[in-house]
């Protein structure tokens, strides 16, 4: 047998490998950014929220890592330090596609929310198919889907400037 399909197998089996880990999303915290592949997203611990798709209006099983946790492994000021400066906080979600949608840092802290907002990698027990996934954000309670961003890709907490833009 020629030698070649098997280094060829070799090839494709190490591609394979790299394409695995490549990063899936990053997040990060002024100088604190985490770089995370799907593989190691699915190792950290997941919670399922049951959410009505605002666009659908149909309930699914979602299952994620909470954006609280996300944010809180490159240090986001939660509970006790949830006060003063950090409640000026913003976070950017943005996606694969350029989408990019807003929220404020309380809406992620326990005590100030009812909800848990997640970065959802399974939907009714599936894998996120074609351009719903792999990663997508679930704002359980929206009552519009356009923070569902789709193809998540990082999240950003940043300091917004006062007195910044003009109206658009
Ligand atoms: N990445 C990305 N996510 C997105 C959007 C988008 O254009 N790009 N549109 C949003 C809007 S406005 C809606 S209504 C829903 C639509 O999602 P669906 O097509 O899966 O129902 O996705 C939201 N998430
Ligand atoms: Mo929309």
């Amino acid at each position: 047998m020629s030698r070649t399909p098997f280094i060829a197998l070799i090839a494709l089996a190490a591609s394979v490998r790299i394409l695995a880990a490549e990063p899936a999303l990053s997040v990060s915290f002024a100088e604190k950014t985490h770089q995370l592949s799907l593989e190691d997203l699915g190792r950290l611990p997941h919670v399922v929220v049951v959410a009505t798709d605002p666009h659908e209006k149909v309930s699914h099983r979602y299952s994620g890592v909470s954006v609280h946790d996300l944010l809180a492994s490159v240090g986001a000021p939660f509970g006790d330090k949830m006060r003063g400066p950090a409640l000026r906080l913003a976070v950017l979600v943005r996606s694969q596609d350029g989408y990019t949608v807003l929220f404020a840092l309380p809406e992620f802290d326990e005590s100030f929310s009812e909800r848990t907002i997640v970065i959802a990698d399974r939907v009714d027990g599936a894998p996120l198919a074609g351009k719903s996934g792999p990663l997508r954000l679930i704002a359980p309670g929206d009552k519009h889907a356009a923070r569902w961003a789709r193809m998540v890709a990082s999240i950003e907490i940043f300091q917004p400037a006062p007195g910044g833009p003009k109206r658009p």
